[in-house]
């Protein structure tokens, strides 16, 4: 369904055919659309209807795709592979690049200022957009500076752990948690009040969740299997979920984050069953 809406949405007339084509390539490159899978989870969950959410399905995948083309430029993470494919500067050049990603913040907010949301709610959802855009660049900033710690250093270990934390919840859980919350602002106020804290944490465990087990399969899998550099985030020395807890530490976070997530939506009976599926699918996944 999400590749439908993908297809059909509008697209803004651009003169430059390079431009437009690098940000198809992006977008159509075959990633996981895991985000708007997420969204519409929690929309069928909350009864809230899919046509509802999907200007905000669509302007949250523009933002992580434009987020994966700026991580993957030679300023940032300097890789070449993307998705199975080659990434947008190694296939373009690095200006393209950075025009594609600019180009789909631009779409983002277009489809959300375009769409039939009812003005109160298009006004929060533009704002919770903005906060988790300004989460991923504090946390892509700490992901640029974060540093080993060396061992003599007294409580280095607890030091590197509240660092890393610290850094997936903005990096990878802000958008994550974004989108299992954002379907409940079509409820009204005082249901979302109620329910919005629960899906935040729900979406929060989940983000963890994907990053540990990210660095896990980093570390057990090869390229050809993830679509990208296998061990591409580890490779300059960044503290991961492995090189700080060891292979067994991070599967044991994996396990007790998998359990927090699970908790967080007791509430919600059997409607949350396909959300507690994707806790097993990101626990068991090799890719
Ligand atoms: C202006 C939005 C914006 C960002 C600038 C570059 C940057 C700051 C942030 C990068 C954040 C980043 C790359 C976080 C990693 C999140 C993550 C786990 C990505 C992988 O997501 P998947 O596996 O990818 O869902 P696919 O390809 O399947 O969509």
């Amino acid at each position: 369904m999400f590749e439908s809406w993908l297809n059909d949405s509008e697209q803004e007339k651009i003169s430059s055919t390079v431009l437009h084509d690098a940000c198809s390539h992006s977008l159509l490159a075959g990633g996981k659309r895991f985000r708007p899978v997420l969204l519409m989870a929690s929309a069928d969950m909350l009864g809230v209807s899919r046509e509802d959410v999907r200007p905000i399905a669509l302007a949250i995948e523009y933002i992580h795709t434009l987020s994966l083309i700026h991580d993957d430029l030679p300023c940032m993470d300097d890789d070449t592979l993307r998705r199975g494919q080659p990434t947008l500067h190694v296939k373009y050049d690095e200006a393209t690049a950075l025009l594609a990603g600019d180009l789909l913040f631009g779409r983002a907010f277009l489809q959300i200022a375009r769409s039939e949301i009812p003005n109160a709610i298009k006004a929060k959802v533009v704002e919770l957009l903005s906060l988790a855009i300004i989460d991923l660049c504090d946390g892509q900033m700490m992901d640029l500076s974060a540093t080993n710690h060396s061992d003599s250093e007294p409580s280095a270990h607890d030091k590197a752990a509240e660092e890393l934390l610290s850094r997936h919840l903005k990096k990878t859980a802000a958008l994550i948690s974004l989108s299992v919350r954002l379907p409940s602002l079509f409820l009204g106020e005082a249901r979302d009040g109620e329910l919005s804290l629960k899906l935040e944490d729900y979406g929060r465990s989940l983000g963890l969740l994907f990053q540990i087990t990210d660095d896990i399969i980093e570390v057990t899998s090869d390229t050809e299997v993830l679509g990208k550099n296998a061990d591409s985030d580890s490779r300059g020395g960044t503290p991961t979920y492995v090189s700080i807890f060891g292979l067994d530490g991070a599967r044991e976070r994996s396990d007790a984050t998998a359990a927090k997530a699970r908790q967080s939506l007791a509430d919600f009976g059997d409607k949350a069953d396909f959300l507690l599926w994707l806790v097993d699918y990101l626990l068991k996944r090799d890719k």
